[in-house]
């Protein structure tokens, strides 16, 4: 299999952080995808994915398998080791509103980063600032759940992460730590997982 994927897309580091978990690692190849690249690049990229998006993982029957929720639960289906998507039960329903959260972030984060490399003058305040809040409404969120229990290592969790660890890498000077003792802690141990140092995004 051959995974469409950047170094420093938190989507496509919640895949490879399932890859890690679920022994898969060997199965994929990482295969640069620029969706923002040269025109080349992208069309590269919509030759997979008609969206035009990373990650996207082509099968080795040449089926291709977009966007990253789709993908992990394949993966999970396919590799070994605990379910990070459980088949039902509360704990599913759990599992994917929080990688709906955790990918909600990543989404407003991104949409940040791109509106930032826009002149400054065609920036949009009221859309900068409701991704902004979107961003600290959902570490709110996060701060309360976290109270009523830890997380379990499920695909919630690792959406979460990667989602974090992608604000942390491009907006450090969001503090979303500010007055969230119990998200903060719990991103500190999960960042201590091999999975996690194993996809950090390029210093620099
Ligand atoms: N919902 C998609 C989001 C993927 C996504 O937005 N990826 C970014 C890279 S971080 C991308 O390819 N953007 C290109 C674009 O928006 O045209 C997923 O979970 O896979």
């Amino acid at each position: 299999m051959r995974l469409l994927s950047s170094p420093t897309s938190p989507y496509v580091r919640k895949v490879r952080m399932v890859l890690i978990e679920k022994g898969l690692s060997d199965a994929v190849t990482l295969a640069p995808g620029a969706p923002m690249g040269s025109e080349a690049e992208a069309a590269a990229v919509r030759s997979v994915n008609p969206l035009g998006k990373i990650p996207a993982l082509v099968l080795d029957s040449g089926e291709a398998l977009y966007d990253s929720p789709v993908i992990c639960e394949y993966l999970d289906q396919l590799g070994a080791g605990p379910q990070l998507l459980p088949a039902q039960g509360a704990g599913r329903w759990t599992a994917l509103r929080r990688q709906a959260l955790g990918d909600g972030v990543a989404d407003a984060a991104f949409n940040l980063v791109m509106e930032h490399r826009r002149p400054a003058e065609q920036r949009s305040a009221e859309w900068l600032g409701r991704w902004t809040d979107a961003l600290h409404n959902a570490a709110g969120a996060l701060e309360v759940e976290l109270a009523a229990g830890d997380f379990a290592l499920d695909l919630g969790a690792i959406a979460v992460a990667a989602a974090f660890g992608y604000l942390d890498f491009r907006l450090p000077q969001i503090d979303w730590r500010a007055g969230r003792p119990r998200l903060t802690a719990w991103f500190a141990e999960f960042s201590q997982r091999a999975a996690f140092k194993e996809t950090a995004p390029p210093k620099g």
